[in-house]
């Protein structure tokens, strides 16, 4: 059986920004995953939430108001002190100068963050690390019970987790 494997696309509390996420949203769904986006103005909490209900194998957060660098790094924060261990990718514009980019990444990957994808190249880097990794599903199937008849003897039933 092929379960698709899961994301959550967010935001920061900050950011009302939406299309950045609508896109991010498409654009993970061609790596054949299953997304569910918090939309704009995401709180730490709701991602936490999402987490545990959702249980993704990656969070994207996107921000591009100026501000993202703070609430990624409340949001790495808050998942930790939560106890929730989920690969965090996050991009866009994450201060007003282009020029603090790699500042930013050395900073957000400190804290956490599996990578930070900024400036031009940010689509195409993204696109690089999700094609890089083997996105297997955290959800593993469980043995219910053996069936005895149709549709052979000893046919499996498979459930999820989740
Ligand atoms: C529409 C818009 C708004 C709308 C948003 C409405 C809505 N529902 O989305 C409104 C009017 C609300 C708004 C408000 C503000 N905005 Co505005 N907004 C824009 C605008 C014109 C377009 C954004 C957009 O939709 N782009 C389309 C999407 C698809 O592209 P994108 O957001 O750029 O995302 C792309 C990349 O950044 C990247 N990307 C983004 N996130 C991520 C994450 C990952 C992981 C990766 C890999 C890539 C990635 O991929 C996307 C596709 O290429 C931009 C300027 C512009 N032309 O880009 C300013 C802009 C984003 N806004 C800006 C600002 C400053 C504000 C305000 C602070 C203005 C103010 N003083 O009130 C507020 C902030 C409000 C808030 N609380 O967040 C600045 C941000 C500057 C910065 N970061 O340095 C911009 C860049 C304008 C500017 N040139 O100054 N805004």
């Amino acid at each position: 059986m092929n379960r698709s494997w899961r994301c959550l696309v967010c935001s920061v509390e900050s950011d009302s920004h939406s299309w950045n996420l609508i896109y991010l949203q498409k654009l993970v769904e061609e790596h054949g995953a299953t997304v569910r986006n918090l939309g704009c103005c995401t709180p730490a909490s709701e991602v936490v939430q999402a987490c545990r209900d959702f249980r993704p194998d990656l969070v994207v957060v996107s921000s591009v108001n100026g501000d993202g660098q703070h609430g990624v790094r409340v949001l790495l924060a808050t998942l930790r002190r939560d106890g929730i261990e989920i690969p965090v990718v996050a991009g866009g514009k994450l201060t007003t100068s282009e020029a603090d980019n790699d500042g930013v990444r050395r900073d957000l990957l400190t804290r956490g963050c599996a990578e930070v994808f900024t400036g031009d190249s940010a689509v195409s880097d993204l696109r690089d690390f999700l094609a890089h990794h083997e996105w297997t599903p955290r959800v593993r199937p469980v043995l219910l019970h053996t069936l005895p008849a149709a549709p052979g003897p000893g046919a499996e039933v498979l459930s999820w987790t989740s």
